[in-house]
């Protein structure tokens, strides 16, 4: 065992830390304030591999490892979790699946252009009835000379508005509900209205949409794997892509936790710096801890999934454990600043918003539990409708 990062990880994690310093950083209230998409931002992730972090490089990408893309991740979030969902979604929920499903062809089509970051990716999976219940989407793909016509709805779409290449899942058997008869397709932008923009607690940065698909034609070659077995696709990406929502999670924290400690050690009360009390003391130390629990079970389910080894559960517990410690410690992060934390004169409350969806999107923590109960005690859970 080595808990030492590799040299090329270490390099990697610090290009990320001083571009984000530099280049999100110093924005990052305003983007948050004024509901900045930074467009051009990924132009300049792009430039140094950023948007492809764990692509190979005969697709565009930079060919580094999976926790390498988790470190960069950390960093981004750190900085700006807006910046941080977007490239997220964007590699592991669209430009991964791709290599992952893909056939020669179109992995050659579709991953460069989203590796080199030409463009964005976007994962539309969730309807307004179907959410933590994704079996249950109605988005209709009726066959139609040698493809589909897919009509419906998909609500909450990060990158919706700014994305090049959907993948969209879909039904193609109308006679099995849930999770059967499903697939997945890859859809342009022009295939795909925009409807909504989302209104947000936090991830001002990031866009959120509604996005409606009326008719759109996709032939065979846009068939994400088998016909029918999308969901499959749809699960398997989330399990890769919960870990990267985890690292987002303990970059919130990190972040928080950088402002509580140096605020504490400089903020005087009754005559002496408060990171003199044992009540700011014990703060901090369980800050400090929580924050390293969760960081080293999210660099467990990286190492896990790199080595092509099962990491549903080790992903789901990372997640679980990241978020929940995103939104505790952000939430003590405030009160160490006191009402200085509650003011948008400090970051901490930036932080504490961003960090609650963490609990909620790619799985809930409801649906993270049961993820890891399954794996723990089998497949002993009702299933649907019985
Ligand atoms: N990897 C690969 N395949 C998987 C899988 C996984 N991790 N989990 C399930 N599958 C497959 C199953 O093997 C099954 O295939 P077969 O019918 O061929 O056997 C199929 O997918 C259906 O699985 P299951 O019966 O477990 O589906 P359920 O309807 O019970 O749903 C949960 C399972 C609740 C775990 C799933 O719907 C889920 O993860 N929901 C949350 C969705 C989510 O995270 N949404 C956020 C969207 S992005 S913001």
């Amino acid at each position: 065992m080595d808990f030492e990062l590799e040299p090329e990880q270490k390099e990697i994690q610090l290009l990320a830390r001083e571009f984000a310093a530099h280049e999100i950083e110093p924005h990052a209230a305003s983007w948050d304030r004024e509901h900045t998409f930074p467009r051009e931002l990924f132009g300049k992730l792009a430039d140094l591999g950023l948007m492809g972090t764990c692509i190979p490089e005969a697709y565009g990408g930079a060919g580094a490892d999976f926790l390498s893309y988790v470190l960069v991740l950390e960093e981004l979030s750190r900085a700006d979790a807006g910046v941080g969902v977007t490239v997220a979604v964007h590699t592991s929920a669209v430009t991964l699946p791709l290599l992952a499903f893909g056939t020669d062809e179109q992995k050659e089509r579709f991953v460069p252009p989203l590796a080199r970051g030409e463009h964005l990716g976007a994962f539309a999976l969730t309807e307004p009835e179907a959410g933590s219940d994704a079996g249950a989407l109605r988005t209709q793909a009726e066959p139609d000379a040698d493809g589909w016509r897919i009509t419906g709805n998909k609500q909450w779409i990060t990158n919706g508005r700014h994305a090049g290449t959907f993948l969209l899942f879909a039904r193609t058997d109308r006679q099995t509900a849930g999770a059967r008869g499903v697939s997945a397709f890859l859809l342009d932008a022009d295939q795909v209205r925009v409807t909504r923009d989302e209104e947000k607690l936090g991830l001002n940065s990031s866009v959120t949409n509604d996005i409606a698909v009326e008719g759109a034609y996709a032939g065979r070659d846009r068939l994400l794997h088998e016909e029918n077995h999308g969901f499959r696709v749809a699960m398997a990406t989330l399990d890769g892509g919960r870990i990267g929502i985890a690292a987002q999670a303990v970059g919130i924290a990190q972040a928080a936790y950088d402002v509580a400690r140096a605020y504490a050690k400089e903020r005087h009360a009754f005559g002496r710096p408060i990171s003199e009390f044992q009540a700011i003391q014990q703060k901090i130390a369980d800050m400090a801890m929580e924050i390293e629990a969760a960081r080293l079970l999210v660099h467990r389910a990286a190492w896990l999934k790199q080595n092509d080894r099962p990491h549903a559960e080790a992903g789901a517990k990372a997640k679980l454990l990241a978020s929940s410690v995103a939104r505790r410690q952000t939430s003590e992060a405030i009160q160490i600043l006191g009402g200085y934390g509650y003011t948008k004169e400090f970051p901490v409350e930036r932080y504490y918003r961003d960090a609650k969806i963490t609990e909620i999107y790619e799985g809930t923590s409801e649906i993270q539990r049961l993820v890891i109960a399954r794996a723990i005690l089998g497949r002993a859970l009702p299933r649907r409708g019985g």
